[in-house]
């Protein structure tokens, strides 16, 4: 190793972080000035700087700057909780049936990643189990208000190539129900992994979790995938109830035509979100995850 090199955040587990470097994986720990600096927490994407001591052992010397971070707040800790740092764009796994595609679930993925800023992709799995029908309307309308689908199957492969193509050299949130099929994604992109796949259960049609918590796993062509489970269970606490419109994108445009400037696009009169709902020109379920968020963002407000 030599005396000073750069590495990304893999892992954090009991006090030893696992650092990804072009020259191979160490792992480090975090002690003096680096850890005073640090501030919070040293998450996963983290870049930093490492050094190798005498004793053979490596430790973190810096932790450089951020250019993004995926968070949550605590309701119950009342405080910022940084799930991942450096993160590119978010991909929302789902599959097109077994399970079916949950879009309050989808909607809220999405609406995580407008409010940290990050762009996102769908990723539909299983097409091979959709038939001729194929992508539902529903799930078609989202590329039309601006987010890519791609439709994947991982046994055959198919769309797979497509879905490595925006994942080189980018940070992505890899996040979906459990069941769709992101483990057997990773096998087909990544065969030396060996990730266990988890089995469907015959009754619910629902996964079992077999994948662990809080990692970043490095792709072969650059780039890596972030495991945050945290991000599934976000509550809009810090955010501004006056902010969320902004995070469903197809509302953007119609918010300023709303007749009062402080429209919380609930049920006023001349509000121009509501118009479109009717009218049918957004989606009724859009309007729904929007108002459940709105909801938990003013109880958290008080
Ligand atoms: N028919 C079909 N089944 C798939 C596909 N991808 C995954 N599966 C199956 O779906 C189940 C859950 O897969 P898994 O990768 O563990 O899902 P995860 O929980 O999202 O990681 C397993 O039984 C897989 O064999 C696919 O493209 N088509
Ligand atoms: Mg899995
Ligand atoms: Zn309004």
């Amino acid at each position: 190793m030599p005396d000073s090199l750069t590495g990304r955040v893999l892992q954090f587990t009991a006090g030893v972080y696992r650092i990804h470097t072009p020259g191979g994986t160490y792992d480090c720990s975090l002690r003096g000035r680096a850890k005073r600096d640090a501030g919070e927490r040293v998450v996963v994407g983290d870049l930093v700087t490492l050094e190798q001591l005498e004793d053979g052992s490596c430790r973190i010397t810096e932790v450089l700057p951020r250019h993004s971070r995926l968070s949550r707040h605590s309701m119950a800790k009342r405080r910022e909780q940084v799930l991942a740092a450096n993160v590119d764009q978010v991909a929302a796994v789902f599959s097109l049936a077994r399970p079916e595609p949950d879009v309050r679930l989808l909607d809220r993925l999405l609406a995580v990643a407008e409010l940290h800023d990050l762009p996102a992709v769908i990723v539909m799995n299983k097409a091979d189990l959709a038939g001729d029908v194929g992508v539902p309307p529903e799930i078609a309308a989202y590329s039309e208000i601006g987010y890519p689908v791609l439709c994947t199957c991982a046994t055959t492969g198919a769309g797979i190539p497509d879905l490595q193509e925006r994942l080189a050299g980018r940070i992505t949130v890899f996040t979906g129900p459990s069941g769709v099929g992101k483990s057997s994604i990773l096998n087909a992109i990544m065969p030396e992994l060996d990730l266990r796949v988890g089995t469907v259960g015959e009754k619910t049609g629902k996964g079992k979790h077999t994948t662990s918590a809080g990692l970043l796993i490095p792709l072969t062509d650059g780039g890596y995938l972030a495991d945050t489970p945290g991000i599934q269970y976000f509550e809009p606490a810090g955010v501004d109830p006056a902010d969320l419109a902004h995070a469903f994108r197809e509302f953007r445009p119609l918010v300023e035509h709303c007749r009062f400037a402080d429209c919380r696009h609930r049920a006023e009169p001349g509000c121009a979100v509501i118009e479109a709902v009717t009218d049918g020109s957004i989606a009724e379920h859009r309007h729904v995850s929007y108002l459940s968020l709105l909801e938990a963002a003013e109880e958290a407000r008080g």
